[in-house]
């Protein structure tokens, strides 16, 4: 038989090695670890939601963002709160679908801080559409010793009209630039199931294999082409956009300027989607502010940091397009930021529009 057809290199042995390495230690390795039994999860929850009734709104009423909360955005954010609780090596957890930053009792050791949108693109789900999952982790910012109990997201945590301490040391620690990073990564639940993931040292992907339930290494040390004639915009809001963009976007479909051959327009409405095709052809994914919406529609913690860490892992940018996002310090758990983010020379050519 083919032997090396049974020399599986998984997520597991990857995260071995690399220990081996000193690039990461076991505590860092219990929570990713603990992230994949996540993804896992979700991916069998995702696959079977039109036949177990999980499609369609959860009669929760509204997330943080105002965005109606489907069953499937809550399951996924019970997973993910599950699997880091469990893993006992997780301090602080901040997530698209909580109101506040949750404090995590069972702690043993390591108090990683981890930021995670646990099933973004959801409003495709019912139509079968890739959605997929976006994590960063980061050190304590500042002793989370002092930190215990679980804050419920209804819960005020005002003393005395002062945020409680532990919920504002909660804050501080979950509010750092990406650049503070240790980890970032993606699970897209598509066609195939890949966990996309860098520690700091090139960026790596792993394709669940569903006959033996392990994320299997599929993609080494991606690196995104430094050009790519695709772009990912949601033009529809192109009259909201300020005239630099405008200008830019106008630019791409320009036959002239491109030798006879526009760029080609490519746009799920699904980040991790448009994201990873675009990690893997080149191009550029854009979500840009607008006349309503000064900062976009991306949050900058769960989203925009983690994608930007893996785009300059891959040799690529993430920008809002005037800056660097890995550079900006969050203000607020869920503040949002434009971005710009892809191939190198792409991004650089949407930023000289603010230049010129
Ligand atoms: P629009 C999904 O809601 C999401 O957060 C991203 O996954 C996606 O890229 C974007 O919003 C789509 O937004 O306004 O184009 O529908």
């Amino acid at each position: 038989y083919n032997k090396s057809q049974f020399e599986l290199y998984t997520l597991t042995t990857w995260l071995l090695q690399e220990q081996r390495k000193g690039k990461i230690d076991s505590e860092l390795a219990t929570v990713i670890s603990s992230i994949s039994l996540a993804c896992k999860q979700i991916a069998a929850a995702v696959g079977r939601s039109g036949i177990s009734s999980l499609t369609g709104v959860a009669g929760t009423g509204e997330n943080v963002q105002g965005e109606e909360q489907k069953k499937l955005d809550v399951i996924s954010n019970d997973i993910f709160c599950n699997c880091l609780r469990m893993s006992g090596r997780t301090g602080v957890i901040a997530s698209e679908e909580e109101a506040t930053p949750v404090a995590v009792e069972e702690t043993d050791s390591g108090n990683y801080i981890v930021v995670f949108d646990p099933l973004d693109g959801s409003s495709n789900i019912d139509a079968g559409i890739s959605v997929g999952s976006i994590f960063g982790i980061y050190e304590p910012s500042i002793s989370v010793g002092s930190i215990f109990g679980i804050y419920e997201p209804s819960e005020t945590c005002m003393v005395d009209g002062d945020l409680d301490q532990s919920l504002e040391a909660c804050i501080t620690n979950v509010c750092q630039p990406g650049k503070n990073l240790l980890v970032a990564g993606y699970c897209l639940y598509s066609s195939c199931h890949t966990m996309v993931l860098t520690i700091g040292d090139g960026v790596y992907g792993f394709t669940l294999d569903p006959y033996v339930g392990e994320f299997v290494l599929t993609h080494n040390r991606i690196q995104v082409p430094e050009v790519g004639k695709i772009y990912s915009f949601n033009e529809g809001n192109y009259a909201m956009w300020d005239e630099p963009t405008k200008k830019y976007m106008d630019s791409l479909k320009d036959p002239a300027k491109w030798g006879g051959k526009p760029y080609s327009a490519r746009y799920i409405g699904s980040l991790v989607g448009d994201f990873h095709r675009t990690l893997l052809y080149g191009g550029i994914y854009g979500y840009p502010g607008d006349a309503k919406n000064k900062n976009g529609k991306l949050r900058l913690l769960y989203e925009c940091a983690p994608m930007s860490f893996i785009a300059e892992q891959a040799g690529g940018m993430g920008s809002t397009g005037k800056e660097r996002v890995l550079d900006i310090q969050p203000t607020e758990v869920h503040q949002r930021v434009p971005l710009m983010i892809g191939s190198k020379k792409e991004v650089e050519y949407y930023e000289s529009f603010y230049k010129n």
